[in-house]
């Protein structure tokens, strides 16, 4: 009970925080948290929603704002050279750089376009998300991958190579025999590594010992060929970051 209303009090902050009535074009990320993000925009005024439009990352996020009875659009149908005004998603773990493990929920590839396509990023978490140590610190179970089915073995032969402790292919929830199959129709490989450093310590050789910093781990991972997006969002530094059990834990642009 206390972490659902960790995740209300935080997704309510967050909206009230960075949600202006004057804002048109909403991303909408995936998993539990997202749910209170929508039960508090559907607490506003209808006369402020609805003059809004909501963008889904996946079938969930989609549900989720059609069952408010929220406006319902999708990210290719925004006009050229429109930005949505910003994006509301969860994390499985975020550090003191604001960078995040995304994919718990097997949503990152559209989590990440949809994020990419608005001015403004608001991580929603609540307090079990905060990385002490770095990334892999708190999210246990690997940097999620999206990759191609068929090129699944290969990667995670390399992911090895990298200096992966663990590396498997995640397996559907129950009720679903074999690999889990995203939005996408692809799967997804979770990879366990060393906790990762926020950002690179001076003359430090990224990788060395299978240590790795987000950046450097990251501009390895996207070019696996057969990788398709993966799990770690970049923060901006310089931006508040709101630890707390009640408080939205990062916002960023
Ligand atoms: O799959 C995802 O990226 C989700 O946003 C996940 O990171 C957060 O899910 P939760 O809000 O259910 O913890």
């Amino acid at each position: 009970a206390l972490i659902e209303e960790s995740k209300r009090l935080a997704a309510f902050q967050a909206v009230a925080d960075h949600l202006s009535p004057s804002y048109r074009h909403i991303g909408i990320g995936s998993g539990s948290t997202v749910v209170h993000v929508v039960a508090a925009i559907s607490s506003l005024s209808p006369s402020i929603t609805s003059a809004m439009t909501f963008y889904p990352t996946g079938a969930q996020s989609e549900a989720l704002i059609e069952d408010a009875g929220l406006r319902l659009a999708y990210i290719n149908k925004l006009p050229p050279g429109v930005q949505l005004d910003v994006c509301f998603d969860g994390a499985d773990e975020v550090d003191s750089a604001l960078n995040l493990i995304k994919g718990g929920g097997a949503c990152l590839w559209q989590e990440k376009i949809v994020a990419s396509a608005a001015k403004k990023f608001v991580c929603v978490a609540d307090f079990r998300k905060i990385s002490e140590g770095g990334l892999g610190t708190e999210w246990k179970k690997g940097v999620p991958i999206e990759v191609l089915p068929m090129a699944a073995p290969r990667v995670l032969d390399e992911l090895k190579r990298l200096g992966a402790q663990g590396a498997k292919i995640r397996s559907g929830l129950p009720g679903k025999a074999g690999a889990c199959v995203t939005d996408n129709g692809l799967w997804i490989v979770d990879a366990v590594f060393k906790p990762l450093l926020a950002k690179a310590e001076e003359g430090y050789e990224d990788g060395k010992d299978g240590v790795w910093t987000v950046d450097g781990l990251a501009d390895k991972l996207i070019k696996i060929p057969g990788v398709a997006e993966i799990g770690l969002f970049y923060g901006k530094s310089g931006l508040e970051v709101e630890s707390g059990a009640q408080k939205p834990v990062a916002a960023y642009f």
